[in-house]
């Protein structure tokens, strides 16, 4: 089962503004006429109920949105790129590349990863009563691009959980339609399987996931990774063994809750129903003295405590009807998803102290000055530097904002160098 993937997500870049001007007889030049470039497309996931998990996103790593068109004459604005989607299925997490966390559990949800980038605008735009004649545009941005991570998250109410060999399986096959292997040896579950009960009025998803030993966490059999799957339950059914054919029922109890908890999570606050299993390796009486023990020695601390065997069918439509009348009151236990696990927090982000206006200048080792803050940045992205007319104007967009007094505050004079994003430049003010 793929339940990670890493993959690389680019919008598409935005189409540049045109420089134009109209044609008209008899005048050489007429008015500006550059038409705006069309925004990049975006790199979007789309969930997909078809889909049973991320084995799609194996292969190819790299998903691309189309650039957007640049402007043209005649006031032609460029199309806009088309959007890439990729399809996934239900329960699939990700960080988008600006650092969002987004969670698609409806079929057609659809979330953005990677915004294209904005068209720039044609020179039209640039007209003022004294720039009749801007031979200036923008260009387009570039679309966001990272690595990003995505992280299947099963979507079921009831995890069933116990150690290997428990009869996890063998209860959900009895349970559900659904046909997981089972055998008398433990791992026999290597990923995680969903089965539905089917109640009057609602249904139940149980997750039958690979069984849990001592050290788990720290990776131990098949690890804890699998609990990742159960993180959205509202429940777990937690399977004891009533004659296993090592150890005591109790230590192998223990031994899951703390596996449980290890798991950093808050798994061990979810409601639990403690199933013993295999009834029929004991007798009724032995099977009575068990369920009284178990009741006494867990008490309020659990939903309950039923016996069941999935050789003879025994007890398992109060489990059934328990599982079912159990869940409508019971709401998730834990935070909503994506708030809870370490590893989606967004490393790659950096937060900057932003200055008034939102820039600030630095000083850099040569003398040189720096001005900092995205939308000073994105104002020289878009324009290029070696066309005069158009430093010209984003020197006076520069005054405008008031980055030149910074500038002079900071020590700046007349003629030194100073760097924005990219581009390094003397500025004469
Ligand atoms: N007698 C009896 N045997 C059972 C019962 N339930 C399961 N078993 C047996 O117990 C063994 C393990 O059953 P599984 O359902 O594969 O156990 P599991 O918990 O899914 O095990 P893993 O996937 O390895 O974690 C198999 O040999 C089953 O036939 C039961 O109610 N009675
Ligand atoms: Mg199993």
């Amino acid at each position: 089962m793929y339940d990670k993937a890493k993959i690389w997500v680019e919008g598409g870049g935005g189409g540049n503004g045109c420089i134009s001007f109209r044609r008209e007889a008899h005048v050489p030049r007429g008015g500006p006429d550059g038409g705006d470039g069309g925004h990049g497309g975006d790199v979007v996931l789309v969930c997909d109920a078809s889909k049973r998990d991320l084995g799609a996103l194996k292969g190819s790593k790299h998903f691309r949105a189309q650039r957007g068109r640049h402007g043209e004459g005649s006031n032609r604005q460029g199309a806009r790129g088309e959007d890439f989607e990729i399809p996934v299925p239900p329960g699939t997490q990700a960080v988008t590349v600006d650092g969002s966390h987004v969670d698609l559990v409806e079929q057609g949800q659809r979330a953005i990863v990677a915004h294209g980038g904005r068209g720039g605008h044609g020179n039209k735009r640039f007209t003022t009563s004294t720039r009749q004649a801007p031979r200036f545009a923008e260009n387009g941005t570039k679309g966001e691009a990272d690595w990003i991570e995505l992280q299947l998250k099963l979507l079921a109410d009831v995890g069933l959980v116990g150690l290997p060999n428990a009869g996890k399986s063998s209860l959900l096959s009895r349970l559900t339609r659904a046909t997981p292997k089972v055998a008398d040896y433990p791992f026999t579950t290597l990923s995680p399987a969903l089965g539905t009960i089917e109640g009057e009025d609602r249904q139940a998803i149980l997750a039958d996931i690979p069984g849990l030993i001592e050290g788990a966490a720290d990776g131990a059999g098949l690890g804890h990774e699998f609990l990742a799957h159960i993180e959205r339950c509202s429940m777990l059914v937690h399977l004891v063994d009533l004659a296993p054919m090592e150890g005591d029922p109790v230590a192998a109890y223990e031994t899951v809750r703390a596996e449980l908890s290890a798991h950093g999570t808050g798994l061990e606050l979810l409601p639990e129903l403690v199933v013993l299993s295999k009834r029929d390796l004991l007798t009724s009486e032995q099977v009575e003295e068990a369920i009284a023990a178990w009741r006494e020695r867990l008490g309020e601390g659990v939903l309950g405590v039923l016996a069941v065997s999935s050789a003879t069918g025994e007890g398992l439509e109060d489990l059934r009807a328990r599982i079912l009348s159990e869940l409508p009151q019971l709401q998730p236990a834990l935070a909503p998803a994506g708030e809870a696990g370490g590893e989606f927090e967004a490393e790659h982000r950096v937060y900057r102290p932003v200055g008034e206006g939102g820039y600030w200048v630095e000083r850099e080792d040569d003398g040189g000055f720096r001005v900092l803050g995205r939308g000073v940045e994105l104002l020289f992205e878009r324009h290029d530097v070696k066309n005069e007319e158009a430093l010209a104007y984003l020197e006076q967009r520069l005054n405008e904002i008031g980055v030149i007094s910074a500038l002079t505050k900071a020590g700046f004079e007349n003629g030194d160098d100073v760097r924005i994003g990219e581009h390094e430049f003397e500025l004469h003010v």
